[in-house]
């Protein structure tokens, strides 16, 4: 079942045409109705970061007067390009900024039929005045006579006659087929990408060919609405491009009105198109109203809706179109006043919604793998796939919750279910076995999804880095003047740090997130486990100490490192620290090593900082620096330092030297 994709026209077009462009996308989007400088912060802010790999905007060109969304569908000059969506210079400028986003531009091309809407004037979006059959580039001549499509069993009527009697254009004239396709070459010289060509099915085929062949062949899909007993059919038009599939829509509105196990084998054995002829959508602007028929699910279904969209993202068939509109009661409405963004809570804005934008990476991640295997369902309405060893997806049509361990065939590692919420690693993490075995837990009327661009930590499977539930953590007591010890993390949320404790009086500390003690920790009723501002952790303790810190258990150990105090010789029995940094108090230091005395020292670099060593804290046996040379002289100089931070302060009373090394 493995099938070219159809955006190769297209990612030929954009490699030979726009190479600095070119993206590596397999879905687009609709944005039904907006406006270009919207339509541009939408690119950079959005669609370029989810990987859609185009916009199909609505017609750019002139049109007719009237507050209706489908005066956008009667054409009155593609000379002037001022509609209800802005004007050239916003125009050139949000394909400018979609391109260098890399999104595409699409443009729906108008050309079979022409303005005849007259309700609000004759003074186009523009400024222009026309009449039906007189607009300023094009006159009677350039039209078919005057008829009314009336009958679809009759190819001529389809292809000669009006669209609900609208100026039918004669695109088997010169005349017109040159002024269409110097439209098409103009906007591509602006970097447009490509076409949709609106009611192809009203244009001969063979006449169709020609204007494409005049306008350079663009990459462009056809309008060509399928229906069974008319004389005009979508395989008519596919030597030219792919068609609008429409009857993909129906088929997944059935059977997520019925059973979902049935769309294993969607595809051409439906009466589908060839894969890399179909643009597919769940519905489009006419659907969703009801033009063009219905028959389909639309935003109005909520649940459904989205997870046909996300199937149609998953499942390796055609070139999918999101449609992303506004809210609606009257079929007939225009858009909503004020802002024509997502900020605007009258847009539905579907393409934002967690699911159906994070399968869009789904689709691009998945693209090399285009066939559907280790299919699974419940014999209803619960299905999963993947998509060779790339994805998986899990769709639970059902209104119970689905719990299941199903094998995967992706290899081992922690996934991201990018369905579990906006952000594609925001919500929970999928863990594939060694045996490609997973389990998933999917709630009512709900999907799941991974794939291996979102893997959980940063994208690691083997040989990763400890991950953790905080960014930082620190140890801070009385033994280091409450200063800050970072402590580091040595496995997946483990994190310690080692100091020296003195066993004095009231020796105490806490763990703090920051540093700032915005988040701190402590132990109520020392029962072994942290709680946020909980109390300080008391220890009599004497010696060099490891803590370690669980930061998803949130237990801690304090272990002692090495030996003991006693087991090490000294020439004194006890030794202090006195200096500025403890205001000349008698710290007691810890003996860590034979003759090696130390005490963690918080510097604050105050002017004149210095310190001495005491033996028996009474200033009666104590040891300065004369000549300030790193050895000890009895009753010596005060030792200067203008260090700030914490420091190991080390003094060995068998060679009467010390030390101050950072921590
Ligand atoms: C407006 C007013 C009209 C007025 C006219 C002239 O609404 O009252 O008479 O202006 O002033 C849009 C709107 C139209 C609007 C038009 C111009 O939808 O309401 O008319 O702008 O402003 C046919 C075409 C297809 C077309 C579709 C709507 O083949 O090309 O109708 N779609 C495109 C655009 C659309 C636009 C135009 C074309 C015109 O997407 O937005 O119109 O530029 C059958 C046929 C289809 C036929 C439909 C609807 O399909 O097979 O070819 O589409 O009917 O007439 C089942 C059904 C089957 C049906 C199918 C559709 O399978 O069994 O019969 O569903 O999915």
């Amino acid at each position: 079942m493995k099938t070219s994709i159809p955006l190769i026209g297209a990612l030929a077009f954009a490699a030979s045409s726009f190479s600095s462009v070119a993206s590596a996308g397999t879905a687009f989007v609709h944005l039904f109705e907006w406006k270009w400088d919207d339509i541009a912060t939408e690119c950079e802010s959005f669609l370029g970061p989810k990987g859609f790999d185009a916009v199909q905007v609505s017609p750019p060109h002139e049109h007719t007067a009237g507050p209706y969304w489908w005066t956008r569908y009667q054409p009155v000059s593609y000379n002037n390009l001022t509609s209800r969506s802005g004007n050239e210079t916003q125009f050139k400028n949000m394909v400018n900024r979609c391109n260098a986003a890399g999104v595409k531009i699409y443009v729906d091309v108008v050309m079979n039929n022409w303005a005849s809407y007259q309700g609000h004037g004759n003074v186009a979006s523009g400024g222009s005045s026309w009449t039906p059959r007189n607009y300023p580039e094009l006159s009677g001549q350039d039209f078919h006579s005057d008829c009314t499509i009336s009958n679809y069993g009759d190819a001529n009527n389809v292809w000669d006659c009006g669209l609900y009697g609208m100026p039918d254009l004669n695109t088997g004239a010169s005349y017109p087929q040159d002024y269409v396709a110097n439209y098409m070459k103009r906007l591509t010289s602006w970097g447009v990408a490509g076409f949709r060509i609106d009611a192809a099915k009203h244009i001969r085929p063979s006449e169709l060919d020609t204007v494409m062949a005049k306008a350079q062949r663009p990459w462009a899909f056809l309008e060509v609405i399928g229906a069974a007993g008319e004389a005009v059919q979508p395989g008519q038009y596919t030597y030219i491009g792919p068609v609008t599939e429409f009857k993909y829509g129906t088929d997944l509105a059935a059977n997520f009105n019925g059973q979902i196990k049935n769309l294993k084998t969607l595809g051409p054995s439906w009466g589908l198109q060839a894969s890399d002829k179909a643009v597919v959508f769940v519905d489009n602007h006419d659907r969703e109203r009801g033009h063009g028929g219905g028959g389909n699910l639309t935003y109005k279904e909520g649940t459904k809706y989205n997870l046909a969209n996300v199937f149609m993202l998953a499942y390796p068939y055609g070139y999918p179109k999101v449609m992303s509109g506004y809210k609606f009661t009257d079929t007939d409405a225009g858009p909503p006043a004020g802002a024509t963004n997502c900020s605007n809570s009258e847009w539905v804005c579907q393409h934002r919604w967690g699911n159906i934008a994070n399968m869009v990476e789904f689709r691009n991640f998945t693209v090399g793998a285009w066939s559907v295997n280790n299919w699974w369902d419940n014999g209803a309405n619960q299905i999963a796939f993947s998509r060779g060893d790339k994805g998986f997806v899990v769709i639970n049509n059902e209104s119970y919750a689905l719990s299941q361990t199903l094998y995967t065939g992706l290899p081992a590692g922690n996934y991201c279910n990018v369905l579990a919420g906006a952000d594609k690693c925001s919500g929970d993490v999928i863990s594939v076995a060694a045996n490609g075995y997973a389990t998933f837990n999917v709630p009512a009327n709900a999907a799941a999804a991974i794939h291996g661009g979102a893997l959980a930590g940063g994208g690691c499977v083997t040989d990763c880095p400890p991950v953790s539930n905080v960014p930082s953590l620190n140890v801070r007591g009385t033994f280091n003047g409450w200063g800050n010890l970072p402590m580091t993390l040595v496995a997946d949320n483990t994190w310690q740090a080692t100091f020296t404790l003195n066993g004095q009086a009231n020796q105490r500390f806490k763990v703090d997130v920051y540093g700032d003690w915005s988040l701190n920790y402590g132990d109520n009723g020392a029962d072994g486990v942290l709680d946020q501002t909980g109390a300080d952790i008391y220890t009599t303790a004497s010696g060099e100490f490891r803590l370690t810190v669980n930061d998803q258990t949130m237990r801690y150990t304090l272990e002692q490192v090495g030996q003991c105090n006693a087991c090490f010789a000294g020439n004194f029995s006890q030794m202090y620290f006195r200096g500025t940094a403890n205001n000349w108090s008698a710290t007691p230091m810890a003996l860590v090593a034979n003759n090696v005395w130390e005490l963690v020292v918080n510097f604050d670099g105050q002017s004149n900082q210095r310190f001495k060593f005491d033996v028996n804290a009474d200033w009666s046996h104590n040891y300065g620096d004369n000549g300030a040379n790193g050895s000890l002289e009895r009753t010596g100089a005060d030792i200067f330092t203008n260090l700030v931070g914490q420091y190991r302060v080390r003094m060995n009373d068998q060679a009467m030297t010390y030390s101050i090394q950072p921590l």
